[in-house]
């Protein structure tokens, strides 16, 4: 089993799309393990998106992730990174996969709605930087009807 860390940017929170988009994940069925609704800090921010500074977005990024509140989760299932980004679509909402979130309620990179680690080192700093290490599973009485 994997875990991802999934990030409802404030352009989802602002436009009321909290429950469509959390509902598309947990709909496919990856499982939530953690969640909270939260402010980012600057610190937290530049921490969180450290790979990209110095890139000509990076001062607008930072500024976006931390202009409203957002919605921080950890998802847990079979490839849950490639899930969880497959259910994103590609970064720039234009090249994203109609029936995609991104695709579907997004039209600007620069507001693109969510986030979601790009692979198993990603996933274990960003779970880590935003929940910590111990995060509790829990048994879900569906997952025999979703999992071989
Ligand atoms: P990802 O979110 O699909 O992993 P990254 O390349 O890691 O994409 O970029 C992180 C975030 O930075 C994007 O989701 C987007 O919000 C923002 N971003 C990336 N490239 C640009 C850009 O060219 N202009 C504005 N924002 C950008
Ligand atoms: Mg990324």
């Amino acid at each position: 089993m994997e875990r991802t860390f999934v990030m409802l940017k404030p352009d989802a929170v602002q436009r009321g799309l909290i429950g469509e988009i959390i509902a598309r994940f947990e709909r496919r069925g990856l499982k939530i393990v953690a969640m909270k609704f939260m402010h980012v800090s600057r610190s937290l921010a530049e921490e969180h998106y450290a790979v990209h500074k110095g890139r000509p977005f990076y001062d607008g990024l930072i500024e976006y992730i931390t202009s409203g509140p957002v919605v921080a989760m950890v998802l847990e299932g079979p490839n849950a990174i490639k899930a969880a980004r497959a259910t994103m679509g590609a970064t720039h909402p234009l090249e994203a996969a109609p029936g995609t979130i991104r695709a579907d309620f997004g039209l600007e990179i620069g507001r693109n709605l969510v986030h979601g680690s790009d692979g198993p080192e990603t996933a274990a700093f960003e779970i880590g930087l935003w929940f910590g290490d111990e995060i509790p599973g829990w048994e879900r009485d569906v997952d025999r009807w979703i999992l071989e």
